[in-house]
């Protein structure tokens, strides 16, 4: 670990004390900083455990505390706070450092990092190449967005690092030097927090300007940066030019590929879909820039499982099939999962609906024509279901459950993919994956 100048005879500001919060207090507790934290709630989840780390923390409550913020040196935001609000940007000092824990984090560092941003893949892609790390024996830690915050692996030293990163984390960053970084793809998503696509899209690219090589999704233009170019790295799901990732069709098998070479049957991979051919593209074009050996990297795809709560089959009896798709926080998501899941051959039933954080569901429309029963809830569902006739409007997930098992049929399929945040009615995704699988459990 590197020595910091920043933080050194500086009145440094803590926002939000949830995972990244505590993160941030006990590295400063670690390195023997003085530190003030403040969070807007009344009662926000870390304070238990902020005062068994560091009985001495100042700890403000209930408001944004203008004074603090106003003389503080060095404020670290948590992702979820949004910065530009007026408490904080009209009150900071002139000259004081708005960072974030990941900011710190690659200002500390030795690791070479791998960045992965996107509106959707990111976990997948992440996990992929921690997976592939481990088959290929590299060391490396995973970190960021995925859940655990950069700090708390701060001072392992591993060789590589791959970092999940946000917008919300990225609007924060300045100093990172990938060894390779991407934009996975981008669609609406967080417009409530940043307003305008353009605005969305220009924080997600800050990526490619602290990446030393650049890792394009090809066949996306809003994803590609201003300046792309054959010195950049490309995926995509065309046949791939040389030195490029893509897939080929040899013989009536399609095959990932790497220029000339076909890699792996798309039919071995063991997560399905074409969005996931392409995270399978993404994290070995990654790993490429990263000088990792390519033909262990294709070896190791056969045993990655994917994540829970993404496009995975959780049931199935009286010859329905229920898919829970819960981590479709957005239309991006649910979009994939429908082009990957719907097929002629069987009836697909969709749940979906919650919190839209402000997105224009005219989006879905579209896919929708492949969907067969439309099953809408939470608070922005009667908006989904407005989308087509042949939606159900329900008010809980058991009840969406049980209408669709009154729906389907023998060699049917029910999607819970929700284009929706979670926070309208659970706690997070993984809660309202859980009930999904519990309800359909209970009715078999
Ligand atoms: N808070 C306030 N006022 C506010 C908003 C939040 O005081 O207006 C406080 C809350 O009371 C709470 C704390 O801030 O005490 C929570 O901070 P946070 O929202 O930044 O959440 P953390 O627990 O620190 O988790 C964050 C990421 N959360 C968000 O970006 C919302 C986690 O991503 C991430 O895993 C973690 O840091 C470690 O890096 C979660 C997420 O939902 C999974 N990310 C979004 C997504 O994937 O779409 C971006
Ligand atoms: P993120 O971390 O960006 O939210 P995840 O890997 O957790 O991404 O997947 C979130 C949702 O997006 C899931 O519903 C998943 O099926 C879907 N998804 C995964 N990869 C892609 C992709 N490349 N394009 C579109 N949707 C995707």
């Amino acid at each position: 670990m590197r020595t910091l100048e920043l933080l050194q005879n500086k009145q440094i500001l803590v926002l939000g004390l949830g995972a990244t919060g505590l993160s941030c207090a006990r590295f400063l507790t670690s390195q023997k900083f003085d530190f003030i934290v403040n969070d807007s709630r009344v009662n926000p989840p870390g304070v238990q455990r902020l005062t068994e780390l560091n009985p001495q923390a100042q700890l403000i409550t209930g408001r944004w505390d203008i004074q603090a913020i106003a003389a503080a040196d060095v404020i670290i935001a948590s992702p979820g706070v949004d910065i530009n609000i007026s408490d904080i940007s009209d009150n900071r000092k002139a000259g004081s450092e708005l960072i974030g824990d990941v900011e710190l984090f690659c200002q500390l560092s030795a690791s070479k990092i791998i960045a992965v941003t996107g509106s959707n893949g990111k976990s997948t892609v992440v996990s992929l190449l921690a997976h592939i790390a481990q088959y290929c024996q590299i060391d490396a830690a995973l970190a960021g967005n995925i859940g655990v915050p950069a700090l708390d692996i701060v001072d392992e030293d591993k060789d590589f690092v791959i970092l999940e990163l946000s917008s919300f984390q990225l609007e924060t960053m300045a100093s990172m030097q990938a060894v390779a970084g991407t934009v996975l793809n981008i669609s609406d998503d967080h417009l409530d927090r940043h307003q305008t696509m353009e605005n969305y899209r220009e924080i997600k690219h800050k990526i490619f300007s602290m990446s030393k090589r650049r890792v394009v999704n090809r066949e996306e233009a809003i994803s590609q940066p201003n300046d792309f170019s054959s010195a950049d790295i490309s995926f995509g799901p065309g046949v791939p030019a040389p030195g490029q990732f893509g897939i080929r069709e040899t013989k009536g098998i399609r095959y990932l590929a790497y220029g000339d070479s076909n890699l792996i049957a798309c039919d071995h991979l063991p997560i399905v879909g074409q969005h996931n051919e392409l995270n399978c593209l993404a994290a070995l074009a990654l790993g490429h820039c990263a000088h990792w050996p390519l033909h262990n990297m294709v070896q190791s795809l056969v045993s990655f499982e994917g994540l829970d709560h993404r496009c995975k089959q959780v049931a199935s009896f009286d010859g329905i099939k229920w898919v829970n798709d819960s981590k479709a926080t957005n239309i991006g998501a649910t979009l994939a999962a429908i082009a990957g899941l719907a097929n002629g051959n069987h009836k697909l039933i969709l749940i979906a609906g919650g919190d839209g954080k402000g997105a224009d569901f005219n989006e879905l429309k579209p896919a929708l024509s492949q969907v067969d029963q439309l099953i809408t809830l939470g608070k922005d569902g009667h908006q989904i279901a407005a989308l087509t006739a042949n939606a159900i409007e329900v008010e809980t997930l058991q009840q969406a459950v049980q209408a669709s098992r009154k729906l389907a049929r023998p060699g049917d399929m029910v999607l819970l993919s929700p284009a929706c945040a979670s926070i309208d009615m659970f706690n997070n995704y993984m809660q309202r994956g859980d009930m999904f699988i519990a309800a359909v459990r209970e009715m078999s």
